[in-house]
């Protein structure tokens, strides 16, 4: 990783907040899986406990835009309304913050970047093609009282796992790689 997208990912942590990073190797190329991160207005194509999202303010996939998102039901939690920081097409680098809802994640903010893979030589033959994707999503947050830390980032480091596998099923199923065929009736 590029020290320049690095430091993205490199969060100032209060003493009463956690930081966390989850990363997740896709089996499809770059500018696929950032088509759809990029898509600030549409979250649930991917993440899959979240059911519905409105955009409230400004224009879906410019920075500054405000999205609201309905959870499904079973979580702590009902709606969230966070705030697109950054989009940047080129070193494809995706960042937005929490601004509000009901549930306990203050001052949340996360950085996703990707970055190309390349397979070992041995398996292709071929080692100039890249075909793959590393996805590095980190966060910070407040620690919610009555919390600790560890549990916080348990919970969190979860839903973002989550997310980023099924951002891999979807992705890769778009490419036709997908590595867990569909059972045939
Ligand atoms: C994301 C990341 C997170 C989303 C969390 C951490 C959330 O949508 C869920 C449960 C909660 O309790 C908090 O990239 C909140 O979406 C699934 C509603 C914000």
């Amino acid at each position: 990783i590029p020290e320049s997208v690095a430091r993205y990912h490199a969060h100032e942590v209060g003493p009463n907040q956690c930081c966390s990073a989850v990363i997740q190797v896709i089996d499809a190329p770059v500018s696929t899986v950032w088509s759809v991160v990029r898509r600030f207005d549409n979250p649930q194509a991917y993440k899959s406990f979240i059911k519905s999202c409105n955009v409230i303010r400004g224009d879906g996939c410019q920075v500054g835009c405000v999205r609201e998102v309905q959870v499904v039901s079973g979580l702590p939690a009902a709606t969230s309304t966070e705030r697109l920081e950054i989009l940047d097409d080129e070193r494809h680098i995706l960042s937005f913050s929490m601004v509000g809802g009901d549930h306990r994640l203050s001052n949340y903010r996360s950085v996703t970047t990707l970055h190309p893979s390349w397979p070992s030589p041995s398996a292709t033959g071929n080692s100039n093609a890249s075909t793959g994707t590393v996805v590095v999503e980190s966060y910070v947050v407040d620690v919610p009282i009555g919390n600790t830390k560890d549990d916080t980032c348990v919970f969190v480091d979860t839903i973002v796992r989550c997310n980023l596998q099924s951002l891999g099923q979807f992705t890769e199923n778009l490419v036709g790689r997908n590595r867990s065929p569909a059972s045939v009736h």
